[in-house]
């Protein structure tokens, strides 16, 4: 069973994980609009992986005998200045998503949920992975330095993380 704490904060990264996904379908759907269409790529694979982790987490809530909720979502922005300000937002997000993970983590060893802190693990990893994908491409972009992005968002395309 489910201790009541791990269970609320799992509940509140399935709402995390759904802006995520929103979010980034958000952008995706600029970057359409501005003809940035590997740009747009990127953003529609990553909506959809942000909705597999929040299947994740209402699948193991379930499974450990807790009541996973499906939340509402406040509306995620729609308009950005450019592909650089886009990507610098994205990074901000995935931090605030990596501090979050992190507050799940010190609460199952809190509670002593040790199978909750080793499914949580899965996450830690991840949110490195993102991280580092988001700053590779916030590089390349600092690299352009306005320039070319045509080929930033052609290059784009080849740059997939990892689910
Ligand atoms: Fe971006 O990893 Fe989930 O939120």
């Amino acid at each position: 069973m489910l201790n009541e704490k791990i269970e609320s904060i799992l509940n509140q990264q399935i709402e995390k994980e759904a802006y995520s996904s929103n979010l980034y379908l958000s952008m995706a759907s600029w970057a359409q609009n501005n003809g940035l269409e590997g740009t747009a790529e990127w953003l529609f694979a990553q909506a959809e992986e942000e909705k597999m982790h929040m299947l994740k987490f209402i699948q193991y809530i379930n499974d450990r005998g807790g009541k996973a909720i499906i939340p509402a979502l406040p509306q995620p922005p729609h308009e950005f200045e450019n592909v650089q300000e886009l990507f610098e937002q994205v990074m901000k997000h995935e931090q605030y998503i990596s501090a979050s993970i992190n507050e799940i983590v010190a609460a199952t060893i809190e509670v002593r949920d040790f199978t909750s802190n080793n499914w949580i693990q899965w996450f830690v990893t991840e949110q490195i992975e993102e991280e580092a994908t988001v700053n590779a491409i916030l590089d390349r972009l600092k690299l352009l330095d306005g320039k070319n992005f045509y080929l930033f968002d052609r290059d784009l395309k080849g740059i997939r993380t990892a689910e």
